[in-house]
């Protein structure tokens, strides 16, 4: 697997931001079979003709089953995204959502332009059908706003070109992963505090987005289909329902033939878990571990320090994990 190393500068934009913008992660001819199978996928999914269903669908999310859609299984394992997100989490993650993500336009579609018109314009209506602010992961609910933790990244593959507002990119509150309380908005439902963003991605760019920042899903008021596919990380002693963890990993025999991260990934046992640690060590050579990948890689995982109140030296002592 190639490494790709994660810079300071990197690091420090999507500590201080909550994502990262990743460009060209994909060349042309990934992109091509990643669109065609994404394609595949939403057809074969498609709400049947003359059901009236298929007029509502300007924003399609089709959650993806691994078992169903193991084509999918490379870009789980995208190398250079798991490196990545590796060193950003824990080489302890495993594969926990994966959606395709496809926007058509509104105009025309949900709405007419004379519609749109009334309603105050185009910016009037993308601030109203964009304001659906969250956290992922289900966390948050049960932590509280000032309990959450980092615990999940998720991967958005651009699969068009998102390079105008309001062309369909989801949109995010920069810096407010740091909010220890709801995000402030106002009347209109945007960030009263934190810059909205949308990252202007270009087919084959990535962008790299963690729990804990708010986000909305954005409509699209360009002429052009918005095409995404989403893969998201969490730590592996993260789920939810079992339904939720058999839609994301296929049956065990299909995992024989994956390489060891990629089977980790897919809810394999522990043993590849080393081979993601070399993987982030061998990125990191020269620079900083996280604190989990340290830990992890020293083999032994510090659950005590020693104090002597009559000696100023303090010594840890450190355990095989169970
Ligand atoms: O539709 C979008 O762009 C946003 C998707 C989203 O909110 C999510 O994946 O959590």
């Amino acid at each position: 697997m190639e490494i790709a190393p994660l810079s300071a500068a990197q690091r420090q934009s999507f500590d201080s931001d909550g994502f990262l913008l990743l460009h060209d992660v994909l060349s042309e001819a990934d992109c091509d079979q990643l669109e065609a199978m994404a394609d595949a996928a939403m057809d074969r999914h498609a709400p049947p003709a003359g059901t009236g269903l298929e007029n509502h669908q300007t924003q399609r999310q089709l959650r993806l089953t691994m078992g169903d859609h193991p084509e999918f299984i490379p870009v789980v394992g995208q190398p250079h995204v798991v490196s990545l997100v590796a060193q950003l989490l824990s080489p302890n993650i495993h594969l926990h959502t994966a959606a395709v993500l496809y926007k058509n336009s509104y105009i025309g579609n949900d709405a007419s332009a004379e519609e749109i018109a009334n309603r105050g314009g185009h910016q009037a209506v993308f601030e109203a059908e964009s304001a659906g602010w969250h956290r992922d992961a289900g966390i948050t609910e049960d932590v509280g706003h000032a309990g959450v933790f980092r615990c999940g990244i998720k991967a958005c593959y651009a699969l068009t070109d998102l390079t105008s507002p309001m062309a369909g990119m989801t949109m995010f509150a920069k810096g407010s992963h740091l909010l220890d309380s709801p995000l402030p908005v106002r009347k209109n439902g945007q960030p009263a505090e934190h810059e909205p963003v949308q990252p202007a991605m270009r087919r084959g760019d990535v962008c790299l987005f963690e729990n804990r920042v708010f986000h909305t899903g954005s409509v699209n008021l360009s002429d052009a289909m918005s095409k995404c596919v989403m893969i998201g990380y969490s730590y592996r002693w993260m789920g939810g329902h079992r339904s939720n963890m058999e839609l994301v990993w296929p049956p065990y025999p299909m995992l024989s033939s994956l390489d060891p991260v990629t089977q980790q990934l897919l809810g394999g046992h522990g043993e590849a878990q080393p081979d993601l640690v070399s993987l982030v060590r061998g990125a990191t050579e020269g620079g900083r571990l996280t604190a989990a990948s340290a830990q992890t890689e020293s083999a032994g995982f510090v659950w005590t320090t020693e104090v002597d109140p009559d000696e100023s030296s303090s010594s840890s002592s450190s355990s095989a994990r169970l």
